[in-house]
């Protein structure tokens, strides 16, 4: 498929994405094994590879290398696979699917789980603390510095940390949106400006364009997440609207509605695609993904 066309785009994406990670996820028949096997089970084949995208679609409104765009792109995917496999063991969401098959500690044991999670977390970071053509190294401490506050306490696992602790009680809206900031949103947000960041310098009022677009999109994911959540479980369940069943967690549906979430969902995408005007048509494939993340819950 042409990549000039958006769904020609976002498959040739996928296939980089997957071969760069094929290339990077150590060798399965080197010790220790199992541990390897585990990573690259948790890591390849599976996902609609979201973070990368976004990091690529922000690389070229930059001018970005793709090489290097790959690169941090399957930093940010480390990570990610790295929060699902340790979110699906038994102390957290205790879940045995995912992405169509079992979760890591089901397919191998906890104890491999707990070390995939840890090792594909470094791997993301020796993985962008490794030269990048054409990047100074205090870009690319940065860099390094960005991913690190978006997956730690004050971003991922923060916002993770939140979320266990909220089980039960109900949050308000500012409250839900804290958590989700922090928990999905810092990782979506890294993504886009560290593609961005792969390529030619942008002026202050450009980085603070993209990083407004970068944290309505964040939340927006989360809100078309429970959106489609709701859906499908009234679809198939005729569960209660917006609950989620397996710990009763707040959703965007429980607090506001299935419609007015929707509604939610078009603001944050309106506002989001506002940020972009200044960039013009460098901002045409951001643009489009911004369509494919949120406009299916319309
Ligand atoms: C364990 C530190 C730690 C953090 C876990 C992101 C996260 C934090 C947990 C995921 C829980 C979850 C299902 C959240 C809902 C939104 C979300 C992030 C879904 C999964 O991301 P997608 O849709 O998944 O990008 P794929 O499979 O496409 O990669």
């Amino acid at each position: 498929m042409a990549n000039n066309t958006f769904t020609g785009w976002m498959t040739h994406t996928q296939q980089t994405v997957e071969c760069t990670l094929e290339a990077l996820l150590p060798n399965p028949a080197r010790a220790p094994q199992m541990l390897h096997e585990a990573m690259r089970y948790s890591t390849l084949q599976g996902g609609k590879r979201v973070r990368p995208l976004l990091a690529f679609a922000a690389g070229e409104l930059a001018g970005a290398d793709a090489a290097n765009v790959a690169r941090v792109a399957c930093a940010v995917e480390m990570i990610h696979a790295y929060s699902l496999v340790h979110d699906d063991m038994p102390c957290m969401d205790d879940d045995v699917l995912r992405r169509g098959k079992p979760t890591c500690h089901v397919q191998y044991d906890e104890a491999t789980a707990l070390l995939v999670g840890d090792a594909l977390q470094t791997l993301a970071f020796d993985v962008l603390a490794s030269p990048l053509a054409g990047v100074d190294a205090a870009r690319q401490l940065a860099m390094v510095k960005l991913l690190a506050h978006a997956s730690g306490h004050a971003g991922m696992a923060g916002g993770q940390a939140i979320d266990l602790s909220s089980v039960g009680t109900a949050l308000n809206q500012p409250e839900l949106e804290f958590m989700h900031m922090l928990k999905t949103g810092a990782l979506i947000r890294a993504a886009v400006l560290l593609g961005a960041y792969c390529g030619q310098v942008l002026s202050d009022a450009e980085n603070s364009a993209l990083d407004h677009f970068a944290k309505r999109m964040g939340l927006a994911f989360q809100v078309v997440d429970d959106v489609l959540d709701c859906e499908a479980d009234t679809a198939t369940l005729g569960k209660t609207a917006g609950k989620d069943a397996a710990n009763d967690k707040p959703t965007y549906v429980s607090l506001m509605g299935l419609g007015e979430a929707k509604q939610f969902a078009r603001d944050l995408y309106d506002d989001a695609l506002a940020a972009l005007a200044p960039f013009g048509d460098r901002a045409d494939r951001l643009k489009q993904l911004a369509d494919y993340i949120v406009a299916r819950s319309f």
